[in-house]
């Protein structure tokens, strides 16, 4: 069974194309998104992932990086959520504290058929690179919508804001890893049935 989507997805204010493996077989380090700084945190949500993932993005960079951050998010869940099919034989939940020096964030989720973030802080309130802190959340709400799942950010501690992000999409990796692992079930993880 292939665990792969292809998403390609143009506005007026980005153009996206991206391709996940869950199953991690193609080139992790394509990522062009116009926007080192995402480049290096999409590219950390990767390799601890273990997914494959091609992305080549452009934004309206100049208005604000927040269209570009939202709609790699939007593309992310989409391809996500398209290559998990039914959600059969996923182990649904995942979970994370992670620590990078002085920060620490716990990533909670659930695939629940449910899309919806809570993000807790108290997160740096600070631009890194002059790319404001406000626009990180975007991402993950994005995703956490498009890939139907129940995410959970929580900061404990950090007073680098580089540090806590970073740590932020190091911790969605592995609870991903750990969710999207396939069982010995091969029946849908839910009393329901269905998710
Ligand atoms: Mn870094």
């Amino acid at each position: 069974m292939s665990r792969v989507k292809s998403i390609k997805r143009t506005t007026k204010e980005t153009d996206i194309a991206l391709t996940l493996d869950i199953d991690g077989h193609l080139a992790q380090e394509s990522i062009v998104t116009g926007l080192p700084l995402f480049d290096h945190f999409l590219g950390a949500l990767a390799q601890h992932s273990g997914y494959g993932l091609e992305l080549k993005a452009e934004g309206d960079l100049l208005v604000d990086p927040h269209h570009l951050v939202e709609d790699v998010g939007i593309c992310l869940g989409d391809a996500l959520s398209a290559a998990l099919g039914d959600r059969s034989g996923i182990q649904r939940f995942g979970q994370r504290y992670l620590p990078m020096d002085e920060a620490l964030v716990l990533v909670a989720l659930d695939i629940s058929g449910r899309g919806q973030l809570f993000w807790s802080g108290p997160f740096p309130d600070r631009a890194i690179n002059n790319v404001s802190s406000e626009v990180w959340p975007e991402f993950f709400k994005a995703l956490a919508q498009h890939a139907q799942m129940t995410l959970h950010v929580v900061c404990h501690t950090g007073e680098n804001a580089h540090h806590v992000m970073e740590a932020c999409f190091k911790g969605l990796g592995r609870s991903l890893k750990e969710a999207t692992m396939l069982t010995n079930h091969l029946a849908v993880p839910s009393t329901k049935g269905m998710i």
